[in-house]
């Protein structure tokens, strides 16, 4: 399994290469395969970890692509790229697409229908040792609108991942193998988004990594009616978000922009670090009420989940500072 999809102490950036001629944003633009290979390594240079190259649009009605025209979008860049020492991960819901990716230096298979829809890619999946990006998904692109309907969204998607994975397991698939994801906008509406995105942390409970891939959604455009070119300040306000929650990696089309943002966040996070130390190990001073000191609404997030869960190591880039005995804690 590729070391390249370590945490590095840091929410990993997947820069997404679509080689279609229709996907929501960017169709059209990276068809010719010179020029997805050269936006390829374009966003390698601004600082992505892995790119992710799909050659079937996934978008909201969008007809499903014969696999053999798939493959012929995909595979000749995922060759270049990975020749060239990129980590490369396919996004495909087809096992034939998957293999063939595999064959020419993939080192990850994202299949936005965790691999419900092909009977063969669990047995792929078991085989070849591949990482493997479980999404929740409930039906192909011109009927999934008409599943967006949940009670608890967030423990429906956790428990359908859950059912996924176990699946996966079962036939002969290492746990360590999976990275899942939410899905957003895959038959979910604004409001599901918005929901999976504040519970993201639970999602962590399953036990694996999680992806997040919000980048130029339409939830996004309905903020403000930007037009998708014009999501990636907000797409990058969502992937700081989303390393908070501890987010193992984030799917996204404007890498600079996401790396800004998850320096921030990387930033905020070592800086809080000592405070939040302080406030842990020393007895809550008393207010003016005797009252001991609330951790409320003001206080830093705790970063990790409270379940101790494998995923990002998410300790802070740069070395945090001691923490200075100078009577500082989260109350002052
Ligand atoms: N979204 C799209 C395509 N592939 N894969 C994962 N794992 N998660 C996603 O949210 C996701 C995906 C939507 O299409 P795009 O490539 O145009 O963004």
């Amino acid at each position: 399994m590729s070391a390249a999809l370590d945490a590095q102490g840091r929410t990993l950036v997947m820069g997404i290469l679509n080689v279609t001629p229709d996907s929501f944003s960017d169709g059209g633009e990276w068809y010719d395969r010179d020029d997805a290979v050269r936006h390829g390594l374009d966003m390698v240079a601004q600082g992505a970890d892995i790119i992710d190259v799909g050659g079937e649009s996934t978008r909201p009605g969008a007809r499903r692509v014969d696999p053999a025209v798939e493959r012929r979008r995909v595979i000749p860049v995922v060759q270049a790229l990975a020749a060239d020492g990129v980590a490369v991960s396919v996004d495909t819901m087809n096992a034939s697409t998957a293999a063939a990716a595999i064959d020419a230096g993939a080192v990850l298979v994202n299949d936005v229908s965790g691999g419900l829809a092909d009977p063969a890619m669990d047995a792929l999946v078991a085989e070849s040792r591949i990482r493997f990006v479980v999404m929740h998904w409930r039906g192909h692109s011109d009927v999934m609108t008409q599943h967006a309907t949940y009670t608890d969204v967030v423990t429906e998607v956790s428990d359908a991942l859950r059912r996924r994975m176990d699946g996966l397991v079962s036939a002969g698939v290492d746990p360590a193998q999976l990275i899942v994801d939410p899905g957003l906008g895959f038959a979910k509406d604004a409001g599901h988004n918005w929901e999976l995105l504040a519970r993201l942390a639970d999602l962590r409970a399953l036990g694996a990594p999680v992806l997040v891939g919000a980048s130029r959604k339409r939830f996004l455009g309905a903020l403000d009616g930007a037009a998708p070119g014009d999501r990636d300040v907000a797409s990058a306000v969502v992937a700081a978000f989303a390393a908070r929650a501890g987010a193992w990696a984030v799917r996204v089309h404007h890498v600079p922009s996401t790396r800004s943002a998850l320096a921030v966040e990387s930033a905020l996070r070592a800086a809080s670090a000592p405070l939040r130390l302080v406030a842990d190990v020393r007895p809550a001073p008393l207010q003016g009420g005797g009252a001991p000191a609330q951790r409320g609404a003001d206080a830093p997030p705790q970063h990790e989940p409270a379940s101790p869960v494998p995923g990002p190591a998410h300790e802070p880039a740069s070395p945090a500072p001691a923490p200075a005995d100078d009577g500082r804690t989260l109350d002052a």
